[in-house]
């Protein structure tokens, strides 16, 4: 479909991350863009693409500018009716939308005392009033959602959905800030730290990207509340596999991960495969294959 994403910092860009999701948890390919909340105005880097001024923004192959998470969100359903990015049935498709929605305005309170930051976690984190209304609102429609279309899955409607992916930057905050929520909330906050696809897009985040310096905060630090990853650091070669996993190809970084020696095509490759090794199913598939 020749889709190109433009996004912004991956540690701090919650509407990116969700957008970002959509393709990664749905299989749509999409080349990305990025921008810098450091180098100018995300409207200045945006000028080629007016009217879009913030990220996420989808430019479509058909010549589309969509500027919205949520009108992405809509797009990509339209485009890609068999990728199941609403439910299928009427009821959790319903209920789904209705969650999207709530979560692209509402939810001030948290959004403003806890932007996301995957790269830091927090601990004795002051809860206000406004934020602890929005943590309560939160379990309220989170509980409802498992209790009429959760299904045995992790996820609010049955599968992974788009509501899922707008509501992964409110588990980052929760987890991040480590704010106290309700067993079954703080269930559905684990499930997206171990998701995949999240680990991906916040092992790059390690990786890669200026520390934005107005979003430091003063409370205590705590470790990642997460899975742990893997031992994996960089090394010198020469490697077990001559092309890089991600793109074939020669490999000119290396990473020492369960012993052995694995070669990447460039030093993002690698850092992000170090960050988190066991959230790359193409670098685990080759780990695997050569045993
Ligand atoms: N309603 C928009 C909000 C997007 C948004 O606010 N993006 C932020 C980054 S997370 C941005 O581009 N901010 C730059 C600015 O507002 O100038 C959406 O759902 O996509």
């Amino acid at each position: 479909m020749n889709d190109t994403l433009i996004l912004g910092d991956r540690a701090y860009s919650s509407w990116s991350l969700r957008a970002w999701l959509l393709f990664s948890r749905f299989g749509l390919p999409a080349r990305t863009r990025f921008v810098g909340f450091l180098d100018a105005s995300v409207a200045e880097q945006l000028a080629d693409q007016s009217p879009a001024r913030t990220v996420p923004t989808l430019l479509t192959g058909e010549g589309a500018v969509i500027w919205d998470s949520l009108a992405i969100a809509e797009g990509l359903a339209d485009r890609h009716p068999d990728a199941g990015l609403w439910p299928g049935d009427p009821l959790a498709r319903a209920t789904a939308r209705s969650l999207a929605a709530e979560m692209h305005s509402g939810f001030a309170a948290l959004r403003e005392a806890c932007p996301m930051n995957l790269r830091r976690a927090y601990a004795d984190v002051p809860v206000p009033d406004a934020v602890a209304a929005d943590l309560r609102r939160i379990e309220t429609i989170w509980a409802h959602a498992r209790a009429v279309c959760g299904g045995a899955g992790p996820w609010l409607c049955g599968g992974y959905s788009v509501a899922d992916a707008f509501y992964a930057p409110v588990a980052a905050r929760i987890a991040g800030y480590g704010l106290a929520v309700s067993d079954a909330a703080a269930a559905y906050v684990a499930a997206h730290l171990a998701d995949p696809a999240f680990r991906r897009w916040r092992a790059m985040a390690l990786v890669e990207g200026p520390d934005l310096p107005w979003y430091a905060q003063d409370h205590a630090a705590a470790p990642w509340p997460g899975p742990a990853p893997e031992d994996a650091a960089a090394a010198d070669g020469p490697s077990v596999n001559d092309a890089c996993p991600y793109s074939g190809q020669p490999v000119s970084h290396y990473l020492r991960y369960r012993g052995r020696v694995w070669g990447f095509c460039n030093a993002f490759c690698r850092d992000k495969t170090a960050a988190d090794p066991a959230a790359w199913p193409a670098f685990q598939a080759m780990v695997a294959a050569a045993r």
